[in-house]
């Protein structure tokens, strides 16, 4: 029998929600499980386009606001067909922050002609997420996680505007068929098993169901 292909998740939410360590500890999960994961995240600075972004970020570069939308979704089609070889060969791919991010970040420039809408046409056609877990965080509790850092997008009133953004995906968009929103006010070990077993129904339904991996 051939193997069933491997699932696609996504972890999104605010700064300090928790992504990075919940994506490490569900990795690890999975191959204790005996699952083949890998772990990704975007931006992914290690590329020449992933370098553009990062001098963007710290400050050392002004990109036009077009131009590093534009940028951020080169970065993710730079390893779309990694992402399908590995779903095809049975790895279940993990990837901390995606295209969700990319039009919450940018729409909440306020340019109004980059509404969510105009955000998400660069990313039609990249393989689409069968799951995307939302850890959702309080401003207060975020910030006792130790307070923003000095990046470009790490303050108060940038995170309230991305916030309402991700909450209008959530309810109106394409997107919010894939989103499941995750109380990551709670400890560590408590998100970690919610996201497991979310995460295993999804992989149950996939190998069940057949449905191969959808694009966006
Ligand atoms: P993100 O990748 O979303 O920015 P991180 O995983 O890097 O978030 O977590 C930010 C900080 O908060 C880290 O110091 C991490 O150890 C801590 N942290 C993560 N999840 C929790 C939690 N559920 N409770 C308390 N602290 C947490
Ligand atoms: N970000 C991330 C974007 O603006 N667009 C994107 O497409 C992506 C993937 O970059 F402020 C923003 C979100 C965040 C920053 O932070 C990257 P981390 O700490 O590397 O996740
Ligand atoms: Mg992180």
């Amino acid at each position: 029998m051939a193997r069933p292909r491997g699932t696609l998740i996504v972890f999104e939410g605010l700064d300090r929600s928790g992504k990075s360590t919940q994506c490490e500890r569900l990795v690890s999960h999975l191959r204790q499980e005996g699952h083949d994961a890998q772990h990704m995240r975007f931006p992914n600075r290690t590329t020449p386009i992933g370098q553009m972004i990062n001098n963007y970020l710290s400050g050392l570069a002004q990109t036009e606001d077009h131009v590093i939308h534009l940028l951020f979704s080169a970065n993710r089609w730079e390893s779309a067909a990694e992402i399908e070889r590995l779903i095809s060969e049975g790895t279940t791919v993990v990837i901390d922050r995606y295209y969700y991010s990319g039009m919450a970040y940018t729409a909440a420039k306020g340019n109004p002609d980059m509404d969510l809408n105009w955000c998400r046409h660069p990313e039609v056609g990249l393989p689409r997420p069968d799951l995307c877990l939302f850890l959702d965080v309080s401003t207060e509790v975020a910030m006792s996680r130790g307070g923003y850092g000095a990046e470009r997008y790490e303050k108060r009133e940038m995170q309230d505007r991305v916030r309402e953004l991700f909450r209008d995906m959530r309810d109106h968009h394409d997107e919010r068929s894939d989103i499941v929103l995750v109380d990551a006010n709670r400890s560590i070990e408590d998100v970690a098993a919610e996201i497991n077993d979310l995460v295993g129904l999804t992989m149950q339904q996939v190998a069940k169901s057949g449905q191969p991996l959808r694009k966006v």
